[in-house]
């Protein structure tokens, strides 16, 4: 049997009921058979098997009591996967499906994201099954400040630097970051996304929808075309969503419709960005709501109607596994151009497939939405460097990185003969850097 499809296989097997990370490492694997055959090597070290085993996996109780008296317990957890070219980095994700698959498979991903940024930072994930919806400003700080109490051992800036992710924005970064400080005694830059207040980075709360747009208009100059006068449909309405939005708006986009997880809107006048952002930045409200403020919008109740839309250009921003093969092949149908993924995996195995058969251009998530992270970085950098960037410096070098993202993948794919499959030029491009540090570091 070949290495990657044994290492795969022993994964299932030694993972099971981890459905979302075997996904991940599927699309993953696969894409690396190339590298793999010419690194003969690699197998020798047991460098793939070791790849995808988590260096240490933290799990834990966070107990918190709500506003009635009433005492909940939620799991914590902390995947620290791979610190092979830098500090474990990335988010914390609050929401009531997260469990250890679901964490495994940000991580893993997020190891390869990472490495495309070609910034110093390992891949690391966590969160919480806990649900923020609904909750009062205090839940939302005790549960904060309970989470913090046991993972304040296991971080640090030099060590892992978790960030925000779904149902982490600042307000939740704002109380985690109060609790480090106040238990291990020093102000650094443990967590990033952190408010402008207290060592934030300019630019870190457009990042990842900004940069999924950077990317996104380079693959389209590449065939000689922009975002001007182009309908563009984005998933979800929270930080990424909000901000590939407003980017593709000022390049002159229209785009007609979003989500939330109850439903969508269309506005097939454009979306009223203002609108959305009262909505859900400062009401945390549902989108359904614009309906009600927007003459001309529509509301249709569950998701996946959204993707019936015709588009030029699709942004999946919300959740993994939003855009099946069905909905991609609507999609084709419809003509969309473009798929970019905002979010973490939001297209299953068989929607990669479809839009890839279809020549329809796709950007994987490691690549498109590495912005985030990538600011992140810039953010760990001035915090270390005790100075602040303008809001210019930031963003250009954001766009920076994204143009390279760009051209790297691009070129990878080339020259391990897959041109134009950015699923797999993305996965070489991140992992030669890795293993690259794996096997210089010995068998560890
Ligand atoms: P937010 O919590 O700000 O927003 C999430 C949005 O997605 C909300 O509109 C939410 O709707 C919707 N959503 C979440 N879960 C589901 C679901 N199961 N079904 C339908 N809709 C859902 O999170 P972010 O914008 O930060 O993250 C969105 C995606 O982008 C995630 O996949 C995340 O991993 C990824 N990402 C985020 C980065 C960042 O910097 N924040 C960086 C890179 C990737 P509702 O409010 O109803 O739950
Ligand atoms: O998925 C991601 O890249 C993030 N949620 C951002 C991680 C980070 O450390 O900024």
């Amino acid at each position: 049997m070949q290495y990657v499809e044994r290492v795969l296989d022993e994964l299932k097997r030694k993972n099971p009921n981890e459905p979302e990370f075997h996904q991940a490492a599927t699309e993953i694997l696969n894409g690396l058979a190339p590298v793999i055959a010419k690194h003969p090597e690699y197998e020798k070290a047991a460098l793939l098997e070791r790849f995808v085993e988590p260096e240490r996996v933290i799990m834990f109780r966070v107990p918190w009591v709500d506003d009635q008296g009433n005492v909940h317990v939620n799991k914590g957890y902390r995947v620290q996967f791979n610190s092979a070219i830098g500090p474990y980095k990335g988010g914390l994700r609050f929401h009531p499906s997260v469990n250890l698959s679901i964490i495994k498979f940000l991580g893993l991903e997020q190891i390869l994201k990472n490495s495309l940024t070609g910034l110093p930072i390992g891949g690391g994930k966590g969160g919480s099954d806990f649900d923020p919806k609904g909750k009062s400003d205090n839940e939302i700080m005790r549960f904060c400040q309970s989470f913090m109490t046991e993972l304040y051992r296991h971080i640090g800036q030099d060590t892992d630097v978790p960030a925000g992710d779904i149902g982490v924005g600042g307000r939740e970064i704002g109380y985690l970051f109060g609790q480090y400080k106040r238990i291990a005694n020093e102000h650094v830059g443990v967590l990033t996304g952190r408010g402008l207040s207290y060592g934030g980075s300019l630019v870190r709360t457009e990042a990842t929808g900004y940069g999924l747009v950077y990317i996104t208009a380079e693959a389209l100059k590449a065939r000689g075309d922009s975002f001007e006068g182009k309908t563009v449909v984005i998933s979800g309405s929270g930080n990424v969503a909000i901000y590939a939005c407003e980017k593709a708006q000022q390049l002159g986009a229209k785009v007609v419709a979003m989500y939330d997880s109850n439903g969508y809107i269309y506005d097939k006048k454009g979306i009223k960005l203002d609108v959305v952002k009262q909505i859900k930045e400062v009401e945390r409200a549902r989108i359904k709501v614009y309906a009600e403020c927007v003459k001309g919008a529509e509301y249709h109740e569950g998701c996946k109607g959204i993707w019936t839309i015709p588009c030029d250009i699709a942004l999946p921003c919300a959740t993994q596994n939003e855009i099946d093969g069905e909905s991609a092949r609507i999609l084709v149908k419809n003509g969309v151009k473009y798929v970019a993924e905002g979010a973490n995996m939001p297209t299953d195995l068989e929607g990669i497939s479809v839009f890839q058969k279809a020549g329809v251009v796709f950007l994987p998530a490691k690549a498109a939405n590495a912005g985030g992270v990538a600011t992140s970085a810039l953010e760990m950098a001035q915090s270390s460097g005790r100075m602040f960037w303008t809001f210019e410096e930031v963003d250009a070098k954001l766009k920076n990185i994204m143009i390279n993202i760009y051209h790297n993948m691009d070129k990878a794919a080339k020259d391990y003969g897959c041109e134009g499959d950015y699923v797999a030029g993305a996965n070489i491009a991140g992992f030669i850097k890795v293993a690259t540090a794996m096997m210089a570091h010995g068998i560890v």
